[in-house]
């Protein structure tokens, strides 16, 4: 049994691009994953404080046999080994994020994973990245994520690849 899993990877501290490189690296060298595609590489401009540098983002797809759970860890340990720390403002700036963002058509909830991620439908940079992957993807909600690029502008988000 495995599921398709979409990862979500922003970084704005340090060499953001360097760590989403590794990052997408780390990712594709995940143990019971098979990664399959990655979207183009975005410069978005932050949500939430505006005091602090633009975000370098982007999409992997991974199929995989792994649990969410087992797979969070994983992304929790490639965070903490490009200097992750958990003492930040909310929405403030980080040298690397992995944000499941799907995974199958699980819907989870509980104490560390909600899956959809939460913000899935409101940010331009998880939206437009999902769709360089995957142009006729459907939320397990039933929305096609198409749909939502109606409501969200890419909000000055450019492709630096
Ligand atoms: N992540 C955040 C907060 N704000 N802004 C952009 N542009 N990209 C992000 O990945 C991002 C953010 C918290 O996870
Ligand atoms: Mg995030
Ligand atoms: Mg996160």
């Amino acid at each position: 049994m495995t599921e398709v899993v979409y990862i979500g990877l922003g970084a704005n501290l340090n060499e953001p691009e360097k760590t989403i490189h590794l990052a997408i690296d780390a990712l594709s060298e995940l143990p019971d994953c098979q990664f399959f595609a990655v979207s183009k590489i975005y410069r978005s401009a932050p949500m939430g404080p505006a005091d602090q540098p633009d975000y370098i983002n982007c999409v992997v797809a991974l199929e995989t046999s792994l649990t969410a759970a087992r797979l969070f860890d994983h992304t929790c340990t490639i965070e903490q080994q490009h200097g992750r720390t958990r003492d930040g403002e909310h929405w403030g700036p980080r040298t690397l994020d992995l944000d499941i963002l799907l995974f199958g058509d699980h819907t989870i909830s509980n104490d560390v994973l909600t899956i959809p991620h939460y913000g899935l439908k409101q940010r331009e940079f998880v939206i437009y990245p999902l769709l360089d992957i995957s142009p006729n993807l459907v939320l397990p909600c039933g929305t096609e994520v198409v749909e939502l690029t109606k409501h969200i502008s890419l909000n000055g988000m450019t492709p630096i690849n």
